[in-house]
């Protein structure tokens, strides 16, 4: 797959990357690798973790004069609103585990978000040591079936392993790492990024948040020479679909959209339309009943 301009152009002079920071402080790393404390001046300079922006120094800190053309945007939600939390991201890595048990709703949602943003997905199923493992497998058939990758990981037992698989798919690539709580994300980022304490704690510091654990999201380089980048972000059950039109829900879940041409009605939402090809398919049982049902779900809400 090749890589998003974010990574593969690199940054002129008087560029930088937003590694962290939301609101209207944000910490950017210049062309050079230098990370200055920046302030945004409006709504036109509003910048999320990954935009690549225009800054210009003003004493120590700086201020960012324009956000550069986005690869893509993801959006993060709450009851009220949707926000903008990351872009020029080349791939979407979830992270589950055989416990706890994790909401197909909320892993269906993220690679419904990482479609709509043309970002490749895939699913790391961690804990492969426990015996809950295999019903965990076994839930996401559906989800290999529609061609997404699923690596069997145990990040804290076999980390050599997890590890040495990991690399090669995380090389020159800057990747959203999400998955609920306990998942083991940061034992992920732990195990990948060899200094992750040491950019926290940079990150902290300059944006004087006094606390070693940042709830926002933050970039962090794999590598030296800065061409491979994880981002880990908070939040994997607000993933924002609400800016999806309702009617391209079907087209961003392949094993639902797939049936959509059996439709007699082209503009056949799948839900009762007499003559749907999707639900034939659902009454043969090709495809998921929990894919329909959250299919429905989230149509529901768009
Ligand atoms: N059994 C087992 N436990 C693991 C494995 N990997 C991680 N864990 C444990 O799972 C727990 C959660 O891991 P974290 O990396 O903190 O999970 P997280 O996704 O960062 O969770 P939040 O920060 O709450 O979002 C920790 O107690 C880890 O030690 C594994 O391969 N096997
Ligand atoms: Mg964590
Ligand atoms: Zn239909």
């Amino acid at each position: 797959m090749p890589s998003s301009p974010s990574l593969a152009e690199g940054l002129a002079a008087g560029e930088g990357r937003v590694v962290s920071g939301h609101g209207r402080r944000l910490l950017v790393e210049s062309a050079e690798g230098a990370r200055v404390l920046c302030h945004t001046r409006g709504k036109k300079s509003e910048a999320v973790v990954g935009d690549r922006v225009r800054w210009q120094a003003s004493g120590d800190e700086g201020v960012i004069e324009a956000v550069l053309p986005r690869g893509n945007l993801l959006y993060r939600q709450d009851e009220w609103k949707t926000k903008a939390f990351a872009a020029n991201i080349d791939q979407l890595l979830v992270v589950v585990a055989a416990e706890p048990v994790f909401s197909e709703s909320q892993l269906a949602r993220a690679l419904i978000a990482a479609a709509d943003a043309s970002i490749a997905a895939r699913i790391a199923l961690n804990k492969r040591d426990l015996p809950t493992f295999a019903v965990a497998r076994e839930r996401l058939r559906p989800y290999e079936a529609i061609g997404i990758e699923v690596l069997e990981l145990a990040l804290k037992r076999d980390p050599g392993d997890a590890g040495a698989r990991l690399a090669p798919l995380l090389a020159g690539q800057a990747t959203l790492v999400l998955g609920p709580s306990g998942a083991g994300k940061s034992t992920l980022v732990n195990l990948m990024v060899a200094d992750a304490k040491a950019q926290i704690g940079e990150v902290s510091q300059a944006l004087r948040t006094g606390r070693h654990t940042t709830t926002a999201t933050q970039w962090y380089w794999l590598d030296a020479t800065r061409t491979s980048a994880l981002i880990d972000s908070p939040g994997f059950q607000e993933f924002g679909l609400r800016h999806i039109a309702a009617d391209r829900l079907a087209a961003l879940m392949p094993d639902i959209g797939g049936h959509a041409s059996e439709c007699r009605f082209y503009n056949c939402t799948h839900r009762h339309e007499p003559g749907c090809g999707v639900l034939a398919a659902l009454g043969r049982g090709e495809i998921a009943e929990s894919r329909y049902r959250i299919y429905r779900e989230i149509l529901e809400e768009l």
